[in-house]
C-alpha cells in the first residue's frame, strides 16, 4: 500500500502535481519481475471522481502496476507509467501516471483508427483468463476512446462494441494522469459471476507515446512483443487477495500455483 506523506519532490516542475499519491521521480521505473507481472488489487468503499485528476484519497489505497518495459525489446520504456487500480462492487478503477516530455493528441470520434497517431493508454481484460478473449479500453491524452471486443458480432476487429465505460485525462507539467471506470457488467454477467475476493483475470495494460521522437513508442507492464496485440503478454490480476488457500488445502496444482506465486507476495503491489 502507498505511505500517505506530503510530496517531497526534488525536482521543482513536479511541485505543481497536486497529487493525493505520493508520487515522485524515484517511483518511475523499478525491476523486472522474476515470475509472472501479477498485481493483487483492493477492494474500496469510496469511488474515485473520474475526472483525470489523481487527488482523490481512494488512489493512496490502490494498488500501483510499473514499471513499463519497451515493447519488443528487454528494457526500461524511455518514458515512464505507472498505474493503479482498484475497485468495489460494480467498477474496476484504473488510474494513470506518465511521464511525457511531448502531448500529442486531438480529438477524435470513438474507434477512430487515428488514436494511435496520439498519445494514448490502454487496458486489455479477460475476465475468462483467455487472451483471445480480451476487451480492449484506449483513452487518448485528448479523451478520445477506442473500445473493441473480439466476435463476429462486434464487426471486422471488434471496434463496434461500445460499452458504457469512463475515462477523464489531466494534463500535467511532466506529461498526464488519467482515470478510467470499467463496469464489471459490461465485461459479464455480473449478477452471475460476481466479481470480488479470489477473482482472477488476465490484463495487459500498455501505452502508446508518441512525441519528438520517430513513431509510435509502445510500452507495457507485462513484457510484451513489439505491438500490444501479444496474446501472450497477459499479466493477471486478482481482487483483493490472491490466495485462498490458507491451510495449504485444495487441488495439487492450485498448491503448486499458489507457493510459485508466493515469492512475488506484494511485488505487484507496491
Ligand atoms: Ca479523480
Ligand atoms: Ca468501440
Amino acid at each position: 500500500m502507498h505511505r500517505i506523506l506530503p510530496l517531497v519532490l526534488g525536482v521543482g516542475v513536479w511541485c505543481a502535481a497536486a497529487l493525493a499519491l505520493d508520487v515522485k521521480p524515484s517511483d518511475f521505473g523499478g525491476a523486472r519481475p522474476e515470475g509472472p507481472c501479477e498485481i493483487v488489487v483492493p477492494r474500496v468503499d469510496t469511488p474515485p471522481a473520474i475526472d483525470g485528476d489523481l487527488g482523490d484519497a481512494v488512489w493512496a489505497q490502490a494498488a500501483a502496476a510499473k514499471p513499463f518495459w519497451r515493447a519488443g525489446a528487454n528494457v526500461l520504456a524511455e518514458e515512464q507509467t505507472i498505474a493503479w487500480l482498484c475497485f468495489d462492487r460494480d467498477n474496476l478503477y484504473v488510474a494513470w501516471a506518465c511521464l511525457d516530455a511531448k502531448l500529442v493528441g486531438e480529438p477524435v470520434a470513438r474507434d477512430d483508427k487515428a488514436i494511435w497517431r496520439h498519445d494514448c493508454v490502454e487496458v486489455f481484460l479477460s475476465p475468462e483468463r483467455d487472451a483471445k478473449t480480451e476487451r480492449q479500453f484506449m483513452l487518448s491524452v485528448e479523451g478520445a476512446v477506442y473500445d473493441r471486443r473480439p466476435g463476429a458480432e462486434y464487426g471486422p476487429g471488434g471496434a463496434d462494441w461500445n460499452p458504457k465505460w469512463e475515462g477523464k485525462v489531466k494534463r500535467q507539467p511532466w506529461g498526464y494522469t488519467a482515470e478510467m471506470r470499467l463496469p464489471f457488467a459490461e465485461l459479464l454477467d455480473a449478477r452471475k459471476y460476481p466479481v470480488g475476493r479470489g477473482s482472477v483475470w488476465t490484463m495487459k495494460l500498455t501505452r502508446q507515446d508518441r512525441g519528438d521522437h520517430s513513431g509510435t513508442r509502445t510500452s507495457s507492464w507485462t513484457p510484451i512483443g513489439p505491438n500490444t496485440g501479444d496474446l501472450r503478454a497477459v499479466g493477471r490480476l486478482i481482487f483483493e487477495d490472491r490466495n485462498l488457500l490458507a491451510n495449504g488445502g485444495g487441488m495439487d496444482g492450485d498448491v503448486h500455483e499458489g507457493h510459485r506465486h508466493g515469492a512475488l507476495d506484494g511485488g505487484g503491489t507496491h
